[in-house]
């Protein structure tokens, strides 16, 4: 079964929507296997966002995702790496559809409430940035 990594991020943990962006995955059929609230170091998210190192924004951004705490979860699911893209919307809450968890909740195009792994092979990576294989639940 497919598993992808989901991040409620800082801004979206500081305003209680924890219990609102989990809601969404399970309506949806999706289960979490795994889960923790942490907050990540400025150094662990530069490693998390290592990717982005040469973005201009690669600063702020990970400045913000130190700020406070966040939940990664792993989702499992068929198909779970897109559907969680989809549920989640399009990365600028301006752009997002209509029902998205950034066109309902996020602030702006940095601040915006969850992270999704984007194909398998970074899904894998990601989830075990934040998991060791005796954290999963089955
Ligand atoms: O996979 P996504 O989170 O939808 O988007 P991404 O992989 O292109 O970018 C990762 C994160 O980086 C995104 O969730 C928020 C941040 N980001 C992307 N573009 C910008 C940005 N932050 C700022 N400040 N400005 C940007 O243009």
């Amino acid at each position: 079964m497919e598993r992808t990594l989901s991040i409620i991020k800082p801004d979206a943990v500081e305003r209680n929507l924890i219990g609102n962006i989990i809601k969404r995955f399970e309506d949806a059929g999706i289960k979490i296997v795994a889960m923790k609230l942490l907050k990540l170091s400025k150094a662990q998210a530069e490693a998390f966002y290592a990717v982005h190192k040469e973005r201009p924004f690669y600063g702020e951004l990970t400045d913000y995702m130190s700020s406070g705490p966040c939940v990664p979860m792993i989702l499992e699911g068929e198909g779970v790496i897109l559907k969680n893209r989809e549920i989640m919307g399009a990365t600028d809450p301006k752009e997002a559809a209509a029902g998205t968890i950034r066109a309902d909740l996020a602030i702006d195009k940095e601040k915006n409430s969850v992270h999704g792994s984007d194909a398998p092979e970074t899904a894998a990576q990601e989830i075990a940035f934040f998991f060791t294989e005796y954290e999963l639940a089955g």
